[in-house]
């Protein structure tokens, strides 16, 4: 039997009137999407060597799909430039991406073996080999932190949960203390929730369905110990789901599809903002090339990259003179390349904030196992919906994630954002010749504590104890990750406060490394308003 409940929308999430221009841009895009045979011709090609561009975009993210669109609306050529694959592609089980309960090599990026975030059940591990491919999901290794990130025309988009939130505005000076709140909560952020479809679940439906039980239960539990329990936006789209719960569509979210890619049902930049910018016929994507310098030359810069094949060999190299570049390529892929171009002397005069002010926004795993009158049901949504916002109080927003893994767990599993003062540096490594993160382990000791401030006082009320085989044998705590990398470039710091980078005009960072180290929430929501007010003003005073 159900349990009938009441969250907070605790968010600003989308207003109704939103909610209607979000889905009204969403079908805009799928009939944009029947594009011209020039805007065909003008996507299907890849950039050629010798190029002159009026525009590079390093990366196909949020930040990079804001830029392109923007630049493209206003008249401008711009060619993107991706390491990852297309993602357009059925593999031979005529499915684009793999279900997270059976990895193979389009999981992840150029890796023998899986590294899960989840990387034990019951106390076994669970990792397998994998033939090294291009895949999707990038689990990138620093000295004390794991970073995963999405890799492909779409970039963090084609991996990620979907939780699309956008900070209390009383915080928003914790995330970007130099930008004006009005303008962002009056105009930028009302714009990406549009742009992202960004909608809220039906309670009703959330109330009564079979695959949210795990979420009730985390309800049930969080407002016992007089937690507030709150909805969470997402980019899915609602009725897709329901008609999965109904057995009448092919099933994405309720056949636990996430963390490799959905095959239907998210609203990832594929369905939003790439449309849009094909439908352009002005920007040019070039997949499977990885942007490796950034000089300065006549006309601007000469940017050099690597084309790649599946096997992640360099297959050619190609050098292309842009007039403007726009860094896009995530905090981690930004800053890497800014903190290597300063410090081997392609751009000595970037200023001394380059890969400084990383943080993890806070991010710890941990399960909570349940009483055998407690299940949190064998079907599972792979889409978080709700989460308990103890963050006044303690610090910590705690999203109530789903375990799908087809059987009955008993298990309540957590991924909390916490406040935490750390910030780690990229430095560059000449010896080895490559960047590394200046991030500590110890340092997930004030997240861990922030979660314990919810999760001792649920264990307390219902009598029950920590999962110890999720992490390891016998570790209770996922502190060993992040999802949400953010900074390395800081906004007023590093840059202007637009994103234009000292030392060098016509170069711009866009992305993920503009923030420093905490959105409070989830990032991507922040990421793509930032991207859309920046990129006003830059086309407004720089072109
Ligand atoms: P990003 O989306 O990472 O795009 C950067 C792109 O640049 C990528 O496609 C790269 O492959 C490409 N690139 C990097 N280096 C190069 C190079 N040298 N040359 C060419 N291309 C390059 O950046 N956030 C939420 O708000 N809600 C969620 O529910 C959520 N869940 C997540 C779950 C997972 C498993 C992961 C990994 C992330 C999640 N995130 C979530 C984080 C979110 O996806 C992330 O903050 C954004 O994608 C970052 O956007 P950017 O535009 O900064």
């Amino acid at each position: 039997m159900a349990h009938t409940m009441r969250c907070d929308n605790g968010f600003q999430g989308p207003s109704r009137r939103s909610f209607i221009a979000g889905t009204g841009s969403i079908l805009g895009a799928v009939a944009l999407g029947g594009l011209s045979p020039a805007a065909r011709a003008a996507t299907s090609t890849t950039i050629s060597d010798a190029a002159v561009v009026p525009a590079l975009v390093i990366g196909t993210g949020y930040a990079g799909c804001v830029t392109a669109l923007r630049l493209a609306q206003a008249g401008v050529d711009v060619h993107m430039i991706e390491m990852g694959m297309a993602w357009d592609t059925p593999g031979a089980d005529g499915k684009i991406f793999a279900n997270t309960t059976t990895p193979d090599q389009r999981s992840f990026w150029l890796r023998t073996r899986t590294k899960q975030p989840l990387s034990n059940f019951l106390g076994f591990p669970i990792d397998k080999d994998i033939p090294r491919y291009t895949g999707i999901l990038d689990a990138e290794e620093f000295s004390g932190i794991t970073v995963y990130q999405g890799r492909g025309v779409g970039g963090g988009s084609l991996v990620n949960g979907g939780m699309a939130v956008t900070p209390r505005r009383e915080f928003f000076g914790e995330v970007l203390p130099t930008v004006n709140p009005d303008e962002m909560y009056n105009v930028y952020y009302p714009r990406a929730n549009a742009e992202l479809g960004v909608t809220m679940i039906d309670p009703a439906w959330f109330d009564t369905a079979e695959c949210y039980q795990y979420a009730r239960v985390g309800c049930k539990h969080a407002q016992r110990s007089g937690f507030p329990f709150v909805y969470v936006p997402n980019v899915y789209d609602w009725n897709y789901m329901r008609q999965e719960a109904a057995g009448t569509v092919p099933k994405s979210a309720l056949a636990g599809e996430i963390l490799y890619g959905n095959n239907y049902g998210k609203k990832s930049l594929q369905k939003t903002y790439l449309p849009k910018i094909r439908a352009t016929g002005r920007v040019t994507i070039s997949p499977l090339h990885r942007v490796t310098s950034v000089v300065p030359a006549s006309g601007g810069y000469t940017v050099t990259m690597e084309q790649l094949d599946t096997a992640g060999t360099t297959i050619a190299t190609k050098a292309v003179t842009a007039a403007r570049v726009f860094f896009a390529a995530g905090s981690v892929g930004t800053s890497k390349l800014l903190v290597k171009l300063k410090s081997t002397g392609a751009l000595p005069n970037l200023n001394g904030e380059v890969g400084k002010g990383w943080g993890d926004n806070g991010n710890v795993m941990c399960g909570r196992a349940n009483h055998m009158w407690d299940p949190t049901g064998s079907l599972q949504s792979s889409i978080p919906t709700a989460g308990i916002d103890n963050w006044a109080a303690g610090g910590a927003f705690a999203e109530v994630a789903p375990l799908p893994t087809g059987i009955e767990t008993y298990a309540s599993f957590y991924l909390s954002i916490t406040r935490t003062p750390s910030r780690a540096e990229f430095s560059w490594n000449a010896a080895a010749g490559r960047v590394d993160l200046s991030w500590q382990t110890a340092w997930k000791q004030t997240s861990i504590t922030a979660a314990k401030s919810i999760f001792d006082k649920i264990n307390a009320k219902e009598g029950t104890i920590y999962r110890t085989d999720l992490f390891g044998v016998y570790k209770i705590w996922g502190d060993h990750l992040t999802y949400h990398p953010l900074g390395g470039a800081v906004l007023n710091k590093a840059t202007d406060n637009y994103g234009r980078l000292h030392g060098y005009p016509g170069l711009y960072v866009m992305d993920g490394a503009l923030i420093p180290g905490t959105t409070t929430v989830n990032p991507f929501v922040t990421i793509t308003a930032l991207a859309e007010r920046n990129i006003e003003k830059i086309i407004a005073t720089d072109l």
